[in-house]
């Protein structure tokens, strides 16, 4: 059985420098995260695998799920539970050939075109965004707010991870929007306390959650 977490943390060394892959995860767990998503746009990949591996044996104790952004060669080789494509990514009929029926395949989606077409390639869920203004991607699409949410939500019969912008403050009118969860970078991984932050985070995502029933 495929879990979707509701809280997922995208794990960041290059907005911060403080803490590395596995402090930052290790810290979320701690604070309640129950997806962490390994993202790191550059580097060796031996090295990525390396840490991935370590990020599947904290998780696997704790009976979080791992996620990794764009390479599914990563993910295979340390046995992630799944990945993370965006539009320009490895595509996800090819990923789902190569990753089995199993795994857990996200697809990011900016509009409900995009959202429709993951849906019609076999994503398990939709990381829907920015829903909000970011500065933690450079190449951000354009913000889709609340109301285009609420839409992909309405038209989509898959989980809605929201992403991009999302604070303690924003998170319960997202959830009441009708997404199933929350994906953060900035609000745990930037934060001076990011095993506090996510514990802040879950009690705003309990104030309201999901009235769709993926689970
Ligand atoms: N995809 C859409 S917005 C975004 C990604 C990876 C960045 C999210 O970061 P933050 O700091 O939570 O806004
Ligand atoms: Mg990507």
């Amino acid at each position: 059985m495929k879990q979707i977490g509701r809280l997922h943390v995208l794990t960041d060394t290059v907005l911060q420098s403080r803490f590395s892959h596995l402090e930052l995860a290790r810290l979320a767990i701690k604070g309640g995260a129950n997806t962490i998503q390994f993202r790191q746009k550059v580097g060796a990949t031996r090295e990525m695998i390396e840490i991935v591996r370590k990020l599947k044996r904290l998780c696997l104790e704790s009976g979080a799920t791992l996620v990794v952004n764009d390479r599914v060669d990563v993910a295979i080789a340390a046995e992630a539970d799944g990945v993370h494509l965006g539009q320009d990514d490895f595509p996800i009929p090819l990923a789902r050939k190569v990753l089995g029926e199993s795994r857990i395949i996200g697809g990011s989606a900016a509009t409900l075109e995009e959202a429709q077409k993951c849906l019609a390639e076999g994503a398990d869920y939709i990381g829907f965004g920015p829903v909000y203004p970011t500065a933690s991607k450079a190449d951000a699409d354009p913000v889709t707010g609340i109301k285009l949410l609420k839409k992909a939500v309405e038209a989509i019969p898959l989980p809605i991870i929201a992403i991009g912008g999302i604070n303690v403050e924003n998170a319960p009118e997202v959830m009441r929007a009708g997404a199933w969860g929350i994906a953060v970078i900035s609000a745990v991984c930037c934060q001076e306390d990011p095993e506090q932050a996510t514990r802040a985070l879950c009690k705003a995502l309990q104030a309201k959650t999901s009235r769709g029933n993926h689970a």
